[in-house]
């Protein structure tokens, strides 16, 4: 017999060890299903005819690729008929959409970001899928907005799909954080790692240097000195990466430590920074939590931010307990 877990096994066993319900599994499971599919498109490429701008725009006034349409509508109807779900609500639309009325609805919510890093879509760089999922408060057949309106620590489950050299889905349902790769032969999601556990301390930072100049000042005296290295306040020497997906970013993090920042910058002071609360910032949060890491504003737990709409922006410090720490500790002392 194979000592291989599948994806299938993993959620059962969870299922048993009353994680989750039957619905969760299930609503895993196809969302799970729906990446592999956006897997396949993207493994594609050119030849597929998936690169290249969609010539839209979403909610945000950020132009569409073909691809964020395609993972958009990959998820939307992977999950329209599975009977686990009261309403869906992504990056890429304007508004939440509820369950059409030909299919029975369940008690969950899911949040997504279909296609992250969508800059690298069309340069053969790692991209990916994020996703939250949260109880639906009231009543199932009218669901608002105003349902998904919930901090992040009411999340039931969070995960991401890495579209990179290997596809790999990371999942938590409040118990740990655990990696899954997709088998391509065998088309299934395989358990490769339990427990992922992010080193409290770091090396190692990821941030876009080039929007320095427009960083509160905390955020800038924190960077100059990482980059003094050994001889400064820090004592030790930093590494930069950023490969400007949060998917893969997160996914070196998870893997070997580092802390991950997209700070406010007064570019366009009206944005509290680049990154989505609900369909990027919460999922990752709770992922980097329940690997030991820790998740904030530059001020507090992000977890904890009570949101005000579906397609508010936050700043973003997760990673590396220790160095999540020390960046919060700029901030709050110069308040
Ligand atoms: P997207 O969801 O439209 O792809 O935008 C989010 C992405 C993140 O994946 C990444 O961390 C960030 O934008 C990169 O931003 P920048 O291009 O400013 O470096
Ligand atoms: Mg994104």
């Amino acid at each position: 017999m194979s000592q291989h877990v599948s994806l299938t096994r993993f959620l059962i066993e969870e299922e048993r060890a009353d994680h989750i319900n039957a619905d969760l599994r299930l609503l895993i499971e196809v969302v799970a299903r729906a990446c592999k599919t956006i897997s396949v498109a993207v493994g594609k490429g050119a030849l597929g005819g998936i690169l290249g701008d969609a010539g839209t725009g979403n909610i945000q006034g950020e132009a569409q690729k073909k691809l964020d349409v395609i993972a958009n509508e990959v998820l939307l109807e992977a999950n329209a008929w599975g009977g686990h779900l009261a309403a869906c609500a992504s990056e890429e639309m304007d508004d939440p959409y509820p369950i059409p009325d030909a299919f029975p609805r369940g008690n969950f919510l899911l949040l997504f970001d279909p296609l992250d890093g969508s800059s690298n879509i069309d340069v053969n760089v790692s991209i990916g899928t994020i996703f939250s999922v949260l109880k639906c408060p009231g009543d199932v057949q009218c669901v608002d907005t105003q349902a998904f309106l919930q901090p992040g620590s009411s999340q039931v489950a969070a995960g991401y799909c890495v579209y990179g050299p290997a596809t790999t889905l990371i999942l938590t349902v409040g118990h740990g954080t655990h990696q899954f790769t997709l088998d391509r032969e065998q088309g299934s999601f395989v358990l490769t790692q339990r427990d992922m556990r992010i080193p409290e301390e770091t090396q190692e930072f990821a941030i876009n240097m080039s929007n320095k100049r427009h960083w509160e000042a905390p955020m800038q005296a924190y960077i100059d000195d990482l980059l003094i290295g050994k001889e400064g306040p820090r004592g030790k020497n930093f590494n930069m990466r950023w490969i400007a997906s949060m998917v893969a970013d997160v996914h070196r993090i998870l893997t070997r430590g580092g802390v991950f920042i997209y700070p406010w910058d007064k570019k366009d002071p009206n944005k509290p920074g680049k990154l989505r609360l609900m369909y990027e910032a919460n999922p990752m949060s709770f992922l980097v939590e329940q690997a030991g890491g820790a998740s904030t504003n530059g001020r507090s737990r992000i977890m904890d931010i009570p949101p005000t709409e579906l397609h508010q922006r936050v700043p973003v410090f997760l990673g590396s307990k220790k160095e999540v720490e020390a960046v919060t500790d700029y901030h709050r002392k110069a308040d």
